[in-house]
């Protein structure tokens, strides 16, 4: 029996990838779609069923996650085997500019989905994934975190996110629900929002090297992540639910790295050797060496600077998983490291400056986008 299973979220990073893993595996996909005013489906174009192709591919429902009723309109009709909420307003500043959003979407979504599952009857035979987050964890007291780590979330994001990882819970054990929570750490690729600080860094140098753009403005270059691949980790979503308990996971690397520390490697991915000078909001980096073909940057030439506006209201300092449960029980465990996750992120948008500068694309960003909104 064909599996069927249901994202929502299936526009953005990690729908993506788990749509294209879905589908590897010979499950029917069907994705919740917000209805806007102009295409946002790029990243899943390619797997998009159209209706005079044969092969089953990816099929799209318009819903909302603020909308009770396009879910359960939804769920009525797809009736999926599995559920995977990965919709959310997931940028983190974002959410601080848009506290009730946030919430609505990520906090109260989530229960929209499994109180929509309940009124379905839908409970006993689909399970349910949570994409929790690494920013439950917060302001941490030890590290690494695991599953056993305290939460102490440090934005509406993160406090948003832990209403859904506890309401998952809080279903699984008031109604037997097999549902449960993967709290993922950071995971990138080169398809990442252009406005999370990699897919910024390794956009913004690549346009620069190209002469597209004059420099990249950030905030705290000391922030430390545990970045991974989400290729990698949409395994680890998948696998949750094949297990014989639902039980949530932490999904990391296990390594950390500063942001000062990505800028230069994805730099160095492009044939820009950068050096820090300075120190706190004067901090910069410049060119000390430039070997990209086609490029105008003169050595000295200012690449990054900091801009307070990237600064945000209460920070998560550092964050690193230790995922050894889902090493043992999930046999999961990441495949990229970290410098290929940043080359491979940084050669594609160098590749995509490329395409920019022989006008084969358009930007796609006003200007306002790429200078302001990051
Ligand atoms: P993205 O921001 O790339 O994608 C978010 C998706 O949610 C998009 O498809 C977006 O649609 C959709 N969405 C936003 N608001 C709504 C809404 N009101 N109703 C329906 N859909 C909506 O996120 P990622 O793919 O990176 O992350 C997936 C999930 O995992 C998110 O929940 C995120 O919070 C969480 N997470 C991500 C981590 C990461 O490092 N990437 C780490 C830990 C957790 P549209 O395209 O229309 O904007
Ligand atoms: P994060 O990711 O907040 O960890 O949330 P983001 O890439 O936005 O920030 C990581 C760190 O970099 C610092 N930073 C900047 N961040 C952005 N966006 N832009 C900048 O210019 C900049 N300069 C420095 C931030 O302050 C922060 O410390 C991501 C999202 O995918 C969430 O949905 C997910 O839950 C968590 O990862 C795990």
């Amino acid at each position: 029996m064909t599996r069927r299973a249901l994202l929502t979220g299936i526009t953005g990073q990690d729908g993506a990838y788990l749509a294209e893993l879905l589908l590897g595996k010979g499950y029917e996909v069907h994705g919740i779609k917000r209805r806007t005013s102009s295409f946002n489906t790029e990243r899943i174009d390619h797997l998009y069923h159209e209706p005079d192709e044969a092969v089953p591919k990816v099929h799209l429902h318009y819903g909302d996650l603020t909308d009770s009723l396009s879910l359960l309109r939804v769920m009525q009709q797809v009736q999926p085997d599995e559920i995977y909420n990965l919709g959310a307003q997931s940028h983190v500043a974002v959410s601080f500019e848009d506290p009730e959003y946030t919430a609505d979407t990520d906090a109260l979504g989530t229960l929209r989905l499994l109180e929509s599952m309940r009124v379905l009857d839908l409970g006993g035979r689909c399970r349910f994934y949570q994409a929790s987050t690494s920013e439950l964890f917060g302001q941490v007291a030890t590290s690494p975190q695991d599953e056993t780590t305290p939460f102490h979330p440090r934005s509406p994001y993160g406090v948003a996110k832990l209403y859904a990882h506890w309401i998952t819970q809080n279903y699984r054990e008031a109604y037997g629900f097999f549902a449960c929570s993967g709290i993922l750490f950071n995971h990138e690729s080169p398809i990442r929002g252009e406005t999370f600080v990699t897919r910024k860094i390794t956009r913004g140098l690549a346009r620069c090297a190209l002469g597209l753009q004059q420099c990249v403005y950030l905030g705290n270059l000391d922030a430390r992540r545990d970045w991974g691949h989400a290729r990698d980790y949409v395994e680890a979503q998948w696998l949750m639910l094949q297990q014989a308990q639902p039980r949530d996971y932490v999904i990391a690397t296990g390594r950390q790295h500063t942001v000062r520390d990505f800028v230069r490697r994805a730099g160095a991915a492009i044939g820009l050797e950068l050096e820090f000078r300075g120190s706190g909001v004067d901090e910069h980096a410049v060119v000390t060496r430039c070997q990209v073909d086609g490029a105008g940057l003169a050595p000295g030439a200012v690449i990054v600077r900091i801009h307070p506006r990237y600064f945000r209201p209460a920070e998560v300092d550092t964050l690193v998983g230790n995922a050894a449960r889902a090493r043992v029980e999930l046999g999961w465990q990441p495949r990229t490291s970290f410098d290929q996750l940043v080359d491979e992120m940084a050669q594609a948008d160098l590749q995509l400056a490329l395409r920019e500068a022989r006008g084969l694309v358009g930007s796609r960003h006003g200007r306002h986008l790429i200078e302001t909104l990051n």
